[in-house]
């Protein structure tokens, strides 16, 4: 397949139809992972999560920047999952503000949901291989910090930085929605505003009493919209991961997320094939009726329908 090898290439035009094949849920996105599965995995994945305009596009680009200027390949995926038609829009959005963007070798794209629940999930790590197989060496996920899926999301990276901001009670929501029990660093941003000190320590205090106890968390100040701190939070990434692959906890992650992948990638396919399959719903339809003539019981009549369908 061509476009296997332009996107082996690192061809951006070849990475975004890639992409776009898998967001769409097509058969020919999948064959591509299949085809590129054994480039996949040399790329460190980062995700960046917090509330909404504290600061992660802003981070993202500055981080991007700090590591493109030392020959670092640099893609962003920004997972928008809250509105499903304003992925358009958005990427503007994003794409406006980016410095990093601006010189042409950051890889920047939005992903949004379509369709079934869960598939905005599972795109976006599609997308993060695509981008690891194109050999890009960092790939940032940037989602916004509300809700289920998008922690779910994060748990894909190999080190999450959360992002507060000092004012509007960011601190106390984030221990309540459960956005701290997912950070690996957390960086208090807009640190201009004033009342970072009262944040960090309410964080440590939460931390202290138990809401983490196993390991400490690295908590930085910064000015996202200055630069100021970006070249130490990308220093205290880099510091995470060193530790982590030393003490084998990176790879003991990396095969959790995947377990918890293929689970959810199984559960797909199997659906797929039981409700979407040939002859799917005619056979749905017998065996309501066998169900009916009290022939078999509504489990054994869902066990054989599972028998088919994997047939
Ligand atoms: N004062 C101040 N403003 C900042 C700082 N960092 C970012 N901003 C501004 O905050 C606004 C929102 O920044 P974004 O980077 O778009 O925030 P975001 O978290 O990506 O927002 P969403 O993706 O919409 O959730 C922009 O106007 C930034 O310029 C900072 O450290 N201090
Ligand atoms: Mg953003």
């Amino acid at each position: 397949m061509a476009l296997a090898d332009e996107v082996l290439r690192g061809s951006f035009h070849a990475i975004g139809k890639a992409i776009s094949l898998v967001e769409n849920g097509a058969p020919e996105g999948r064959d591509l992972l299949e085809r590129l599965h054994a480039r996949v995995g040399d790329s460190l994945r980062i995700g960046l999560t917090g509330p909404p305009g504290v600061g992660k596009s802003t981070a993202v680009d500055e981080m991007a920047a700090v590591l493109r200027a030392r020959g670092e390949k640099v893609a962003v995926v920004a997972v928008d999952p809250t509105s499903p038609f304003s992925g358009g829009a958005l990427l503007g959005d994003r794409i406006r503000m980016s410095k990093a963007a601006g010189a042409g070798d950051v890889f920047m794209r939005s992903m949004a949901t379509r369709g079934e629940s869960g598939g905005l999930a599972r795109a976006t790590q599609d997308a993060v291989d695509l981008l690891d197989a194109s050999g890009r060496t960092f790939i940032f996920i940037e989602t916004v910090g509300v809700g289920q899926s998008e922690i779910e999301v994060s748990r894909a990276a190999d080190c999450v930085i959360v992002l507060l901001s000092p004012e509007s009670g960011d601190g106390v929501q984030a221990m309540k929605s459960g956005l701290l029990e997912v950070a690996d660093i957390v960086a208090i941003n807009k640190a201009d505003r004033g009342g970072a000190d009262r944040l960090e320590h309410d964080l440590r205090t939460a931390f202290e009493l138990g809401l983490r106890p196993r390991r400490e968390i690295p908590i930085l100040a910064t000015q996202a919209n200055a630069g100021i701190g970006i070249p130490e939070l990308v220093a205290t990434v880099e510091a995470f991961v060193f530790a982590r692959k030393a003490s084998g906890a990176f790879q003991e992650r990396r095969r959790l997320g995947m377990e918890d992948r293929l689970r959810k990638i199984a559960e797909f396919l199997v659906q797929k094939d039981l409700w979407g399959g040939e002859g799917a719903p005619e056979r749905v339809k017998e065996a309501a009726e066998r169900v009916l003539r009290r022939e078999n019981s509504p489990y054994g009549c869902a066990r054989a329908l599972i028998r088919e369908a994997l047939r």
